[in-house]
């Protein structure tokens, strides 16, 4: 059975004075703007939390192949540190530059081997991992490959992560 890496929970910021504000705040939407380089609108946002000790790894994955927009579509999460995240809690580790390579792989957050199967060649791509401070943020584009640590600690590991999208993307349900 394939190991639950983070308990999920949708669209915060619609039922949530203080996510709301979060989420549209100046901020992180005008770096969102700045990295996309077009305008964009909110998709979703969720609070994503790894449980003390015993969450499973996030697996080597991408956002984008699983989403209802085109692949070629700008599409951007900002996943904000609710608490100091290390290492050891699971902090976030990006593959920098994989979303230029469009090669596009329907990856379970649980399957731990499924880059390997299909994306063997990721093995030579260097892995950077980011702690982050309470409140920092780290933006990825929906077509790069990330994962996650398990979390080692003691502590509850929670981010509040907010998708936004091209404003002109068509939602293809
Ligand atoms: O927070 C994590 O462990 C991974 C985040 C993730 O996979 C997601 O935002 O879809």
């Amino acid at each position: 059975m394939l190991e639950k890496p983070f308990i999920k929970k949708n669209n915060i910021w619609c039922q949530d004075e203080i996510m709301r504000e979060l989420t549209f705040h100046p901020n992180l939407t005008a770096m969102a703007t700045r990295l996309a380089g077009t305008k964009l609108r909110i998709w979703h946002d969720h609070i994503l939390a790894k449980m003390p000790e015993l969450s499973a790894p996030t697996a080597l994955h991408q956002d984008l192949v699983k989403w209802p927009y085109d692949q070629k579509s700008m599409v951007l999460s900002a996943w904000i540190s609710l608490q100091d995240t290390t290492v050891e809690m699971g902090c976030m580790s990006f593959l920098s530059g994989s979303h230029k390579s469009m090669d596009v792989r329907d990856i379970h957050t649980s399957d731990q081997e499924g880059w390997k199967k299909k994306t063997p060649d990721l093995q030579c791509w260097p892995r950077l991992a980011i702690p982050l401070q309470v409140g920092d943020c780290t933006f990825h584009h929906g077509m790069t490959f990330y994962s996650a640590g398990a979390n080692l600690s003691e502590r509850w590991r929670v981010a509040h992560v907010a998708i936004f999208v091209d404003a002109s993307a068509a939602y293809n349900g």
